[in-house]
């Protein structure tokens, strides 16, 4: 490995400085990696490790300098600024801090396709399908494609830019459950964004100084291959984008997308996909679910986690305004829970974010009111609307709207109802620091993290599925979580509304073969002294009308309260062939404005459940086969004869 090249420490001799790029730097020290300008941050704070890192980045991206994020307010000014200058972001003055993102309307959403793991095997990635049959869990890609793949693309990516060294924690940081990795990219928005998205910056690299061992993520928006970037505000490369995990070296490559799932490493790449993988290693959990703490009017408080698809209303469980009186909801996480047994046998649970990534359509004072008293300072919006008046706008921000006010759509275009098109993009995202949600839980950074005795499971089912139903046993509940289904959103590049299977909702983040991913959470049975109960639940079943049967938001209290009530062992359930519901009355709908037919909204249909059962059967033979343990078919086969004998 080449030495660091360093010359004698001059405050403030920043190359970006002599450039003219930023008025004023920071406390960069005048040395070099590789040959390559340091114009900011303290090349010692690197260890021997992260310095390697670098120079084998900097050698391969060629960069014009090098930045060493410290996370300071300071450098985040400077980012900004560079941002405002390129058109990256435009200012949303009606706002505290809050900043305006117009990505290429090329890269607007994950892009599972071009998504792959490396491993020596294929086996070691994805389940093998049934003859004939495309694989659906995941993209496994040899060692040697990695390496052409990288070098295809990477050689000379950032010439031109500046590499952005991003020190991030998953967790807080020195916590025992928590993370580190540094990821390098040419993205100042990428930086922006980790500084919320995780807990950035030098007190990240002092932690590195006590425990050495961190995630490598390499990242560049990168440039066409001909050449010529389309949009010099956005910089991407929609043609060659792909993101590559290797587990066994703890790496992540991303190319060619700016937009937040495929550029904000910590998020889905490392804490679910290489998360996955470590949490595998080590017997823990790495779960694509939010974490959220209920008390029940005799003041007990009890944290529950839940695991739905992209875009099926997370972040609005995760804040939930409770309708049932005397209820209070506080908010650990909303898109992604590490958990591990701990001495006692309990569950706990870490959020290993900093912030929210949230869709903002459908975010409104009717839907969330919580997320609405966090977004509006200090948050960076993505492809949302801009109003006249220095806001932003987007589908179901109707009430909110002052009148008067123009809107300009989130390709820039003027917009106004009747133009036939959404004002923001559907995967239009918040990026907002979650210390400011106003039901923050006290514990939400607590390093032992929160003990946990549900685990729900859920999707978009228009139809059969009822709004609720318990587990019967462990192997029952990871049997839910293994049969899982939703109807498509626009959270990844799908077209139209499908039923799709989503496994545990982390179909697009497994980052080992499924069927060893299932046997893993079987194992995990033996951990648990006070096993979490697991439930499924649906908010979305309509009615023959069209229309949904629940009005959700506020009122999932009243499903919640059921379940706080089975988490005590109540006796309020009745069993059926699917699981447990509620037994009459005991979904407690008093004072609810609405009417709801209970009846038909816990209705089992057995014409739906034979076909869906066949469906899953389906599933696991053509995607699963071998791979899928013995005891979730004994689950299937026991649900097939449950359905025979009692609908
Ligand atoms: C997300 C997603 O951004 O799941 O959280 O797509
Ligand atoms: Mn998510």
């Amino acid at each position: 490995m080449p030495e660091l090249i360093e010359t004698p420490k001059q405050i403030s001799a920043s190359c970006l400085h002599q450039q003219g790029k930023y008025k004023q730097t920071n406390f960069g020290l005048y040395s070099h990696i590789r040959g390559t300008n340091v114009s900011y941050g303290d090349v010692n704070s690197l260890t021997p490790a992260v310095k390697a890192f670098v120079e084998e980045s900097v050698a391969l991206c060629q960069p014009d300098q090098v930045h060493i994020c410290d996370g300071s307010e300071t450098e985040n000014k400077l980012l900004l600024k560079l941002m405002l200058e390129v058109g990256t972001i435009i200012p949303l003055p009606k706002y505290e801090n809050c900043w305006l993102a117009r990505t290429n309307p090329a890269d607007v959403a994950r892009v599972e396709s071009r998504t792959f793991i490396c491993t020596e095997t294929k086996e070691e990635t994805i389940p093998t399908p049934k003859e004939g049959v495309k694989g659906t869990l995941g993209n496994w890609i040899s060692p040697a494609d990695m390496d052409k793949a990288i070098n295809e693309r990477f050689p000379g990516c950032m010439k031109g830019r500046t590499m952005y060294v991003v020190p991030f924690s998953m967790g807080p940081v020195g916590s025992p459950l928590s993370k580190i990795g540094i990821e390098v990219t040419d993205s100042a928005y990428v930086v922006a964004s980790m500084r919320i998205m995780t807990r950035m910056g030098a007190a990240v690299l002092a932690e590195l100084q006590k425990q050495g061992d961190f995630v490598r993520a390499m990242h560049s928006v990168g440039t066409p291959a001909n050449g010529v970037v389309e949009r010099t505000a956005w910089p991407c490369d929609p043609e060659r984008t792909i993101i590559l995990h290797k587990p066994d070296a703890n790496l992540i490559v991303s190319y060619g997308s700016g937009y937040g799932g495929n550029s904000l490493l910590g998020k889905k790449c490392f804490a679910l996909r290489i998360g996955s993988t470590i949490a595998k290693r080590e017997g823990w959990l790495a779960e694509h679910m939010l974490i959220l703490g209920v008390t029940n009017p005799k003041g007990v408080k009890t944290y529950l986690t839940a695991a739905f698809p992209s875009a099926c209303g997370k972040t609005n469980l995760a804040m939930l305004n409770p309708s049932l009186p005397g209820f209070k909801v506080e908010c650990v996480g909303d898109d992604i829970a590490w958990m591990k047994f701990d001495a006692n046998g309990d569950l706990r649970a870490i959020n290993p974010e900093n912030g929210f990534f949230g869709v903002a359509p459908g975010t409104s004072v009717e839907t969330n009111p919580i997320a609405m008293k966090t977004v509006f300072k200090n948050t960076i919006f993505t492809n949302v609307a801009y109003t006249s008046d220095g806001g932003v706008y987007w589908e179901g921000m109707e009430s909110s709207l002052a009148d008067g006010v123009e809107i300009t759509d989130w390709l820039g275009n003027p917009w106004n109802k009747s133009s036939g098109k959404p004002a923001a993009h559907p995967n239009s995202r918040f990026c907002t620091p979650a210390a400011q949600c106003p039901i923050i839980d006290p514990a939400w950074e607590d390093p032992a993290g929160v003990p946990i005795s549900a685990i729900l499971f859920g999707g978009r089912r228009p139809a059969g599925v009822p709004l609720i139903y318990e587990a019967r046993n462990w192997a029952h509940g990871v049997f839910m979580g293994a049969a899982m289904r939703s109807e498509s959103t626009a959270a990844a590049e799908y077209k139209g509304k499908i039923i799709m299977h989503d496994p545990f909702a982390m179909r697009p983040f497994f980052g080992y073969n499924f069927g060893h991913y299932v046997q893993h959470w079987l194992s995990m049975e033996s951990h648990g002294k006070n096993l979490p109960k697991i439930f499924h639940v649906n908010w979305f079943r309509k009615g023959a009308d069209g229309k949904f049967m629940w009005p959700g938001y506020g009122e999932n209290s009243r499903v919640i309260d059921w379940i706080l009530r089975r988490v005590n062992n109540e006796d309020c359930f009745l069993d059926t062939a699917v699981g447990r519901i509620p037994a009459q009355n005991e979904l407690h709908l008093e004072g609810m404005k609405d009417q709801v037919d209970l009846t038909e909204i816990f209705s089992l249909p057995k014409d739906f459940w034979l076909k869906e059962t066949e469906d899953i059967k389906n599933y696991f033979d053509s995607q699963i086969g071998k791979d899928l343990p013995k005891e979730i078919y004994l689950e299937l086969k026991m649900l097939q004869e449950r359905i025979e004998n009692e609908l």
